[in-house]
């Protein structure tokens, strides 16, 4: 546990006036903005009891004041300008300044108080995903509260009766809402030592959202259902993720909560995980086995821990291909093994800019100097130290360092492969191919006493069986 410091709000956290005043404090809490979208330092708890905050990916905790043994937050809904990689910002919705909103850290049995100012143009409510708490502040728009008008302050209160990780989001018009990036996380320590949850040494959060953007526009399509074009991370894409920075032998902690409409298997390079948790609470610890990829559903959270005992850049993604490229265009002809020569030149006198792509694979992408609409990122970037990593969206690295400092989050650059150590280039001669004549065929011979036939069909009806 973390010996009790002064608040680390980083430097970009604003306060909306300096200082709290005397007055203030009977009313209604500044709300804290944040404008970077940069992995903020974690927030090291300044009043009621202590516990080993997160760190969110490429976002930040919300401070909180204590009032009378209440712990009181602010979250403003309002529209936010959210850069999701360098070059691309996207014209969100969100909270106090960013998409996702911030995190909310308590403690188990902690009372808290949440005032939730709506400056949306529309109504909106706040659902707390997965918690225990009485049936009139779970949020559900017209079921149990009304919405919260545009221009109103509702205020939310109840106890963190169970420790786990939790989201919330809007309950009204919540296609529009979530599509436009309404969301965040809530993290609830236990509050004495759990025979469920382990003490780690890092533990990170973030959420998977996605949104339908054209290129060249700045607005997600709130009506898109399932076809969204950018697959992110807490609102981001590589190559503008953070990197997961640890120590080597750290024992490390991700929480994934999935808000977006289709699932994400979620798959970590060099090392095997546990499952430790889901929006239910702690898994009990005879239930867990390793794995190296978890699916993550829609509307569920799965934590996972790991011993990162591997030095190295480890690859972390989502593991369905198209969701680690960015505002890829979902109507391109299939042109692999296609031969273009000679066709590109004649196409050209018709439709001057014509390029041929695609016949070798899509890697060529990368390279190829093809102009961008505004505001817009390749489908494919992020240099590696060995080249184009060909890599968008989900995906981001998990560095593992010997020399990373214990409460150091910095980006050490790119790992030094011991010599020796790396796949390398066959420089020796080729043996000549030899061919299979059996290619396809089971590895035991068959005797084939009559011609093959693929499929017999019989029709209802013809049948002569008798029963
Ligand atoms: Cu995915």
């Amino acid at each position: 546990m973390n010996t009790r410091r002064k608040f680390l709000t980083g430097a970009a956290v604003t306060m909306a006036a300096a200082g709290v005043s005397r007055h203030a404090l009977a009313g209604l809490p500044e709300p804290v903005i944040q404008n970077s979208p940069n992995t903020q330092k974690p927030l090291i708890p300044n009043s009621g009891r202590d516990y080993n905050p997160v760190v969110t990916l490429n976002g930040w905790t919300l401070p909180w004041r204590m009032n009378n043994g209440v712990k009181e937050f602010h979250l403003v809904a309002e529209p936010v300008v959210r850069e999701m990689a360098p070059g691309f910002k996207a014209h969100l919705w969100g909270y106090n300044g960013q998409s996702p909103g911030p995190t909310i850290e308590v403690v188990e049995g902690d009372k808290v108080r949440i005032f939730v100012t709506n400056k949306l143009p529309e109504h909106t409510s706040i659902h707390w995903h997965g918690q225990r708490l009485p049936n009139g502040m779970d949020g559900v728009a017209g079921l149990n509260q009304p919405a919260i008008p545009s221009g109103k302050t509702f205020v939310y209160e109840f106890t963190a009766r169970r420790p786990g990780t939790f989201m919330y989001h809007p309950h009204a018009d919540e296609m529009t809402q979530m599509a436009m990036g309404m969301m965040g996380f809530w993290v609830t320590h236990p509050k004495e030592k759990h025979p469920d949850i382990d003490e780690v040494n890092r533990d990170f959060c973030f959420l998977l959202n996605s949104f339908d953007i054209d290129p060249g526009s700045y607005t997600p399509k709130p009506a898109t259902m399932l076809d969204f074009n950018i697959w992110a991370w807490n609102s981001r894409v590589f190559p503008g993720i953070d990197t997961l920075n640890v120590r080597l032998n750290d024992k490390v902690r991700i929480r994934v909560g999935n808000l977006t409409m289709t699932n994400h298997p979620i798959h970590l390079h060099g090392h095997e995980f546990h499952i430790t948790g889901t929006d239910g609470g702690p898994t009990p610890k005879a239930t867990r086995w390793y794995e190296v990829t978890t699916d993550v559903a829609v509307g569920q959270m799965r934590q996972i821990e790991f011993l990162a005992d591997e030095e190295g850049d480890w690859a972390f993604h989502c593991h369905k291909s198209h969701h680690t490229m960015n505002a890829m265009g979902h109507d391109l002809a299939n042109l692999i093994g296609v031969d273009h020569r000679g066709l590109a030149g004649k196409i050209k006198k018709i439709i001057p800019g014509y390029m041929a792509m695609g016949e070798r694979g899509m890697a060529d992408m990368t390279e190829m100097e093809m102009p961008l609409p505004v505001n817009t990122i390749p489908m494919m970037t992020g240099d590696g130290p060995y080249g184009s990593l060909e890599m968008g969206g989900m995906f981001t690295v998990l560095k593992v360092r010997k020399d990373q400092a214990p409460n150091d989050y910095k980006n050490s650059g790119w790992f030094k492969q011991p010599a020796g150590t790396r796949a390398y280039e066959w420089k020796g001669a080729m043996p000549a191919v030899k061919r299979s004549n059996n290619a396809g065929e089971s590895a035991t011979n068959r005797v084939q006493s009559k011609p093959e036939v693929e499929v017999q069909v019989k029709k209802p009806g013809t049948t002569n069986h008798k029963h």
